[in-house]
């Protein structure tokens, strides 16, 4: 079972990841991509799809066009936790902002 994070680490950590914000009214954590094209956008997801896989931890999210709304929490602890965290950095490795 993945551990939720305390408050003050949760923040410090959202903190140090470029354009991610806390949700406004669940433990969760946010961020809006925006791609050049689908094409882009759907690639990029396709990346975070087979981490998502790897780690069993799954974003939720919404696509339009070029646009990738992502909002991470953890389901099973019920709310933020290291996974989240992890997921983002990958996010931030393998997404090609433009
Ligand atoms: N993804 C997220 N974001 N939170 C979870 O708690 C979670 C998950 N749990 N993916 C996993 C799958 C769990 O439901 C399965 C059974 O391992």
């Amino acid at each position: 079972m993945t551990e939720r994070l305390e408050k003050e680490q949760a923040d410090a950590e959202i903190a140090a990841l470029e354009g991610w914000e806390r949700s406004e009214n669940r433990d969760a954590m946010e961020k809006s991509y925006r791609f050049k094209n689908f094409n882009e956008a759907f690639a990029f997801m396709t990346r975070v799809a087979l981490m998502a896989e790897k780690m069993d931890h799954h974003p939720e999210w919404f696509n339009v066009y070029n646009r990738v709304d992502v909002t991470l929490t953890t389901h099973d602890a019920g709310g933020l936790s290291k996974k989240d965290i992890k997921l983002a950095r990958f996010m931030e490795k393998t997404g090609d902002p433009s």
